[in-house]
C-alpha cells in the first residue's frame, strides 16, 4: 500500500472512531427530562447503572454563572494558598494544595457557605431536580470543585462511601458540574460499567450487597493509595470515560466505582461536586465541615485524592 492510500486509511479509520464515539456518547448521555415517563427511565438508569449523565442540563447563561463563580473561587484560593490562610475558621474556603505543588489548589470546599448565590443557585436547581428524581427530598452533605491544571493529579479508582461513611447517612448522590469540556486528554471522569454485574461472582464480597449497587469493595488504607481500590478487585472493571461538555450534569452514587487521569492538556479541567443525602438520613453538612476544619490533614478527608495527609 502506498503513503497516501495509508494515510487515507489512517484518516477513515479515526473517521469512523469518532463517529462511533460521539453515537456511544449519544447513547450514553439523556437529555434534562420534559415529560413524567422521562423522570422514570432516568431514574431506572441511575438505579441500574449508579451514574446518570444529562448533557446541557445548564443553559448557556447557567454555564456562564458557574464559570464566574469558578473563576472567583479560583482567585480566592491562590491568594489563600500564597498567605498559608488557615483553615479552621468557618466561613470561608477550604483550600486543599495539590501534592505535587503546594501552592496549587487542587480543590476547594465548602463553597456554598462562602457564596449565597451559588449556594441559592444549587438548592433550586440540583437538590430540587435530585429530589424530584429520586422521589424524595435530599439535602447538601458536602461541595467543592476540582480544578485539575494542566500536569494535575489523578484521582486512582475508588468508591466515594467508605470516606463519607463515619457521617452517618448510608447513601449519597454527587451531582457533578462540568465547567470546562473534559476529554481523555484532560482526565474526564470514568465510571464503571454494570460494576454489579462484574463482582457478582466475587467470593469476597456479600452477594446480597453487591447486588443492591451498596458493595464497598476493599482498598488500599494508608500510604499514597489511601482509598483507591485494591488493584486487584480494579483491574476487573471496564471503564466508561465521560467526555462531558460545558454545563453536563454526571449524577454518580457513592458506591459506584470511578476514576480519572492526570490532565496531560494545557488547560484546567474544573469541575464542581454536590454530594446530597436524603433528608431523612439528616442534615449532616455543618458537622462534616466543623470535623474536615478541625483536622483538615485526617487521611479520611484525602480518600484517594492527589493531595497530602498526615502519616501517608
Ligand atoms: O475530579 C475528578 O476527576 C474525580 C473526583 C473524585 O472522584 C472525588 O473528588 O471524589
Ligand atoms: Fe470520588
Amino acid at each position: 500500500m502506498n503513503a497516501l492510500k495509508f494515510a487515507s486509511l489512517l484518516c477513515t479509520i479515526a473517521l469512523q472512531c469518532a463517529a462511533a464515539d460521539s453515537q456511544d456518547n449519544l447513547e450514553r448521555a439523556v437529555l434534562p427530562p420534559t415529560r413524567l415517563s422521562e423522570w422514570e427511565k432516568q431514574k431506572a438508569f441511575f438505579q441500574e447503572n449508579g451514574y446518570l449523565w444529562i448533557k446541557n442540563f445548564f443553559s448557556p447563561e447557567q454555564v456562564m454563572l458557574l464559570q464566574g463563580w469558578a473563576e472567583e473561587i479560583n482567585t480566592a484560593a491562590q491568594s489563600m494558598l500564597s498567605c498559608s490562610f488557615p483553615q479552621c475558621i468557618p466561613g470561608t474556603l477550604i483550600i486543599v494544595p495539590e501534592a505535587s505543588n503546594p501552592l496549587q489548589a487542587c480543590r476547594a470546599e465548602d463553597l456554598l457557605s462562602c457564596y449565597p448565590d451559588l449556594y441559592y443557585f444549587i438548592a433550586g436547581t440540583l437538590t430540587s431536580y435530585i429530589s424530584r428524581l429520586l422521589g424524595e427530598p435530599y439535602v447538601l452533605f458536602k461541595d467543592k470543585i476540582n480544578f485539575k491544571w494542566p500536569g494535575g493529579g489523578a484521582f486512582p479508582p475508588h468508591q466515594d462511601f467508605p470516606a463519607y461513611e463515619f457521617f452517618g447517612p448510608r447513601e449519597h448522590v454527587t451531582a457533578m458540574v462540568c465547567i470546562d469540556t473534559a476529554t481523555l486528554e484532560n482526565g474526564c471522569l470514568q465510571v464503571a460499567e454494570n460494576w454489579r454485574q462484574t463482582f457478582a461472582q466475587e467470593p469476597d464480597l456479600d452477594p446480597s450487597e453487591v447486588e443492591l449497587g451498596r458493595a464497598v469493595l476493599p482498598y488500599v488504607v494508608g500510604g499514597k493509595e489511601h482509598g483507591s481500590i485494591q488493584k486487584k478487585y480494579s483491574d476487573k472493571i471496564t471503564w466508561i470515560p465521560l467526555e462531558t461538555g460545558q454545563g453536563d450534569l454526571v449524577l454518580i452514587s457513592s458506591f459506584i466505582p470511578h476514576y480519572s487521569e492526570t490532565n496531560h492538556s494545557q488547560n484546567s479541567r474544573r469541575a464542581m461536586f454536590f454530594t446530597h443525602n436524603r433528608l431523612k438520613e439528616g442534615d449532616h453538612r455543618k458537622a462534616y465541615y466543623f470535623a474536615k476544619r478541625q483536622d483538615p490533614l485526617n487521611p479520611a478527608f484525602h480518600f484517594a485524592t492527589p493531595t497530602k495527609a498526615r502519616d501517608k
